[in-house]
């Protein structure tokens, strides 16, 4: 048995994330919050078929073989017969079970506009490398990607960071170490480490250019990274390295000069 991927104890519930095991992706977004709150789980696709894992796992459960509603894509989670997908939903789900959002209904309602602005930002993310179609090779669409990269690093990077600058600032003003939604991390703090480390890696210079006007969420991205959960998470091997498959892509003819 892999014991690096197969995290999880006799204790209930069983945890099992799906989601494709050669790419961070979507997928991080939900291993941040398993990983910073120590629960664990089972990242079901990267471990060997003799075990019950790899793709053809995850595509049974999408195919409907597994009580529950049945996913459109990944990632989704799976808890005995519940499985459920979209990732700012799943990210909310576990967030609350784990005590990582506020307990009010108010506070949880404003965790999900910022959890799915999130999920706005990595659907914009992924369409600078393919804005033409999902479906079709990247060397298949590069002047139009050429095009959409410029926009992105020119005008909306700017307005989804600058959004969510705008609101560490006001937290600032409150008390130093504070997140965005108050005292306590939440499933968005954890996102928001993840986009700026995408983002460092995807457009080295594009971002660097655009840094000096976040400076709170550049602080919270070093104090999430300095978190000792997710320090000794960034250093294993369930940590996988951004890669030329997923939604953050370093293409050099993308960046910015
Ligand atoms: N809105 C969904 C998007 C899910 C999604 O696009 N998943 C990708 C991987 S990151 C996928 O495999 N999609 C398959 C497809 O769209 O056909 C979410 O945030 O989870």
């Amino acid at each position: 048995m892999n014991k690096t991927l197969m995290t999880d104890t006799t204790e209930e519930p069983r945890y099992e994330l799906y989601y494709w095991p050669q790419i961070p992706g979507r997928g991080e977004f939900v291993r941040l919050v398993f990983e910073d709150a120590g629960a664990p789980y089972t990242d079901v696709a990267r471990l060997p078929a003799e075990q019950g894992g790899g793709i053809p796992a995850m595509m049974a459960v999408m195919k409907g073989g597994s009580p529950g509603l049945v996913p459109l894509a990944p990632p989704f989670l799976k808890i005995g017969e519940l499985v459920i997908a979209q990732t700012a939903n799943i990210c909310l789900f576990l967030a609350r079970r784990f005590g990582m959002v506020p307990g009010d209904e108010t506070r949880q309602a404003e965790a999900m506009q910022l959890q799915m602005t999130v999920a706005d930002f990595v659907a914009e993310v992924h369409d600078t490398h393919h804005p033409v179609a999902t479906g079709a090779y990247y060397e298949d669409q590069k002047p139009e990607a050429h095009k959409r990269a410029a926009q992105f690093l020119d005008t909306r990077m700017p307005k989804f960071l600058g959004y969510f600058e705008r609101i560490l600032a006001v937290q600032a003003t409150r008390g130093p170490g504070r997140f965005v939604l108050g005292e306590a991390i939440s499933c968005v703090d954890l996102s928001l480490f993840h986009i700026v480390a995408g983002l460092r890696y995807a457009f080295p210079n594009g971002f660097a250019a655009f840094a000096s006007h976040a400076p709170h969420l550049i602080e919270l991205h070093d104090r999430v990274a300095d978190r000792p959960n997710i320090a000794a998470y960034l250093a294993s091997e369930r940590r996988l390295p951004f890669n030329q498959h997923g939604i953050f892509r370093h293409y050099p003819e993308l960046d910015a000069d």
